[in-house]
């Protein structure tokens, strides 16, 4: 596998956006960062620094407003909301299923053909595609259907049943603090995913610390800071080259201090077939439980739905090296690749936590398996 391979597939140009950005940020709560302050690097450029001596650890100002007294839950987005947003994030992903089972009549061998080429072009991954075509002949057969729209129905259920079991949310154990480890290659939206869960948890009531762990780019921590900013969230960072684990380290206890309920830790874009890189994990990991032996309490894994079939190729290499209890599956609003989903879930079976379903903070929402093939098999809008 080629190096460039782990990049953002369509990060766009980013520069003097930024500064856009930094200026309006604040102006709008919901309105999320439509860029990130730098484009991801290159991988080539990805190498191991020298540790300096880390410096004390610099706590960024604690939030303006006191958080919330008692937990008061806040769910995702009403149902009808949440529909419109899957459906259209799932918009080009589907393209092809919708329209194909829009106003088909009769169920031959073409329609099946034609499902086939669909399902692979939404990459599903070429044994999930086998297998519901196969499992929908033999239900079609069964229950002896015999129009589109009936067989529409059993497909729809026949990929819930294959979703369903990946849909579980985050837990959230009274851990002293609960700690949340992100992973995951570079521009797959890891920081960004943090900004977003970190509005989500305040919303819910949780108080939370962030932890600037990309220690590559100073711009790294810069990025999870305007995020705290907006967030109300205090970030605990050290300078640009230190030890990603002893800033994790001192952000979880700083947490501990002030009895705060969750620290989220953001990480370098670590590639995956770089040992080294991946040793720095182990040892991240090794460090917290020195602190807590059962933190992580959860280590997510960010990956880019763009990057289709290559995302189980990054699973796969990632969880050898870490346990990986939770997938969050950005960007699929800007990919026809969203089917990938359905190869995480049946070569893993590791909980799709949540989906990142556009740019804005409110993007972020719990992985729901009904309303995913809803918006997959959804009739494309006139
Ligand atoms: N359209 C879209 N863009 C996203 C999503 N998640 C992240 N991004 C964008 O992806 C780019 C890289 O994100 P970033 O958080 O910096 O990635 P990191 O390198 O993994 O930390 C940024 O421009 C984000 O705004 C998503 O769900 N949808
Ligand atoms: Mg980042």
């Amino acid at each position: 596998m080629s190096s460039d391979e782990h990049s953002a597939p369509d990060a766009p140009a980013r520069g003097g956006l930024w500064s856009l950005f930094r200026r309006r940020k604040g102006a709008d709560g919901e309105a999320a960062p439509a860029v990130s302050p730098e484009p991801p690097p290159a991988v080539a450029a990805v190498v191991e620094v020298a540790v300096p001596s880390t410096p004390a650890a610099e706590l960024s100002p604690a939030p303006a407003e006191a958080p919330p007294a008692a937990p008061a839950p806040v769910p995702d987005a009403p149902e009808p909301a949440r529909r419109g947003l899957f459906r259209r994030a799932l918009a080009r992903t589907g393209a092809g299923l919708g329209a194909l089972l829009l106003g088909r009549k009769a169920i031959d061998a073409e329609l099946y053909e034609e499902l086939e080429t669909q399902l692979l072009l939404a990459d599903v991954g070429v044994e999930t595609c086998g297998e519901v075509i196969a499992e929908l002949t033999a239900r079609v057969k069964r229950r002896d259907l015999k129009d589109a729209t009936a067989l529409r129905e059993e497909l729809r259920a026949l990929l819930v049943e294959r979703l369903r079991p990946c849909q579980q949310a985050l837990p959230a154990p009274p851990g002293n603090p609960q700690v949340i480890l992100v992973i995951g290659v570079n521009g797959v939206g890891k920081t960004t995913t943090i900004g977003k869960l970190a509005h989500r948890l305040r919303q819910q009531g949780r108080t939370l610390l962030l932890a600037a762990g990309d220690t590559f780019r100073a711009a790294a921590v810069e990025q999870l800071q305007v995020w705290g900013e907006r967030n109300g969230v205090p970030v605990v960072a050290q300078g640009s080259g230190a030890d990603s684990a002893s800033v994790i380290f001192d952000a979880i206890q700083s947490a501990r201090a002030r009895a705060l309920d969750v620290v989220i830790a953001d990480t370098a874009g670590r590639l995956h077939t770089k040992d080294n890189l991946m040793a720095e994990l182990a040892k991240v990991r090794r460090v917290m439980a020195k602190l807590d032996p059962d933190a992580p309490h959860e280590t997510l894994l960010v990956l880019d739905a763009g990057t289709g079939q290559n995302a189980v190729a990054q699973m796969r290499q990632f969880g050898a090296a870490v346990p990986v209890t939770g997938i969050v599956l950005t960007k699929l609003d800007g990919t026809a690749k969203g089917g990938v989903i359905f190869a995480l879930c049946r070569e893993f079976g590791v909980p799709i936590r949540f989906v990142g379903l556009g740019e804005g903070v409110g993007d972020l929402q719990e992985f729901d398996a009904e309303l995913f093939v809803e918006g997959l098999l959804a009739a494309p809008e006139a």
